[in-house]
């Protein structure tokens, strides 16, 4: 990341930061969340046995690997296939390991935020299939998606994967599938992960874990405040709290005050009163079903083309086309 754009990023923690607590209800996003410290937290939620998301779609992918990359090829040209938010690339790397053995024509480009990210998903790679051809590109999703626009002639395809699109409300996930539209020609795709609806317990136990990895992941963004902004936030004295709601597929969660008391936030000369049980909300993790994603796709412009969904029916990867 340039250093402008850390500046910028921490301009705009500290705005938010300001906005957040003090608006009524309170709220903090979730992105920032992920600090090194966070990412390691959520390299352990993927781990936990609760968090069934990663194993779902690690399914998917391992069930209908041979469909998935015949789809994506285009036997003439071959493809590109673009991976936003890349991370360890755990999953993805079942359909590479088949790509690569089968001898498709494709290049892999993983874009992520974390340089360290790539780096480690480059070098891993390139031990475990050295005959693919990796392009890492750190970044933000649509600078990087910009420069390839222009790039390359031959057939796209975005990946999404992790149901990251659940963490923003449905009018920003709207955006976020018309930017991708934006850069897609009619031949692309993009194959998107959206956790399904789903009964109730099962979803409110993956975002409550029994360790209390998610509390301490959700509990980051007050940690960040305390080392970054000079807060002084007693952990202890907020309690992780996640609702599901089964009608609109929202699941919520928040920090709640468990006593009436003042926090200081140097850096931003704030004083924050918190009333007894006064809550942050802190994050949504959307869960979908068809006619939803049926309605975000059309609202930004998109179709979909197939999907393939795990043996239990708790996930689905959706390919959309333009
Ligand atoms: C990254 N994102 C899709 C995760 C989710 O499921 O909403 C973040 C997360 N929050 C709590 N546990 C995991």
């Amino acid at each position: 990341m340039s250093v402008n754009n850390s500046i910028a990023i921490d301009v705009s923690f500290k705005t938010d930061v300001h906005k957040g607590l003090t608006t009524f209800p309170k709220f903090l996003y979730s992105k920032y969340i992920y600090d090194e410290k966070g990412d390691k937290l959520f390299q352990e939620i993927m781990n936990l046995p609760e968090y069934y998301l990663t194993n779902c779609e690690f399914d998917i992918l391992s069930l209908h690997t041979e469909e998935i990359a015949q789809l994506f090829n285009d036997p003439d040209k071959g493809f590109d296939l673009i991976e936003l938010g890349a991370g360890d690339g755990k999953k993805t790397k079942v359909l590479l390991g088949h790509l690569a053995e089968n001898d498709f024509n494709f290049v892999y480009k993983p874009i992520d935020i974390s340089q360290n990210a790539i780096d480690s998903l480059s070098k891993n790679l390139s031990e475990e299939f050295p005959n693919i051809t990796v392009e890492g590109e750190k970044g933000m999703y649509f600078e990087v998606l910009e420069q390839l626009q222009h790039y390359n002639s031959r057939k796209k395809v975005l990946m999404v994967l992790g149901s990251n699109i659940g963490n923003l409300l449905h009018p920003k996930a709207i955006d976020f599938l018309t930017k991708l539209k934006d850069i897609m020609s009619t031949q692309d795709f993009l194959f998107m992960g959206f956790d399904q609806k789903k009964d109730p317990q099962i979803v409110l136990d993956a975002y409550n874990d029994a360790t209390g990895v998610t509390e301490a992941f959700n509990k980051n963004l007050l940690t960040r405040i305390n080392r970054e902004l000079g807060g002084d936030f007693n952990l202890e004295k907020f309690k992780h709290w996640e609702v599901y709601n089964p009608e609109t597929g929202t699941a919520k969660s928040f920090l709640v005050a468990t006593e009436a008391m003042d926090v200081a936030i140097s850096a931003l000369d704030l004083n924050v009163h918190f009333d007894a049980w006064e809550t942050i909300h802190t994050e949504i993790s959307q869960k979908y079903d068809d006619k939803v994603v049926q309605w975000l796709a059309e609202s930004a412009g998109l179709k979909i083309h197939t999907s393939f969904e795990d043996e239990k029916g708790f996930y689905k990867n959706y390919v959309f086309k333009r």
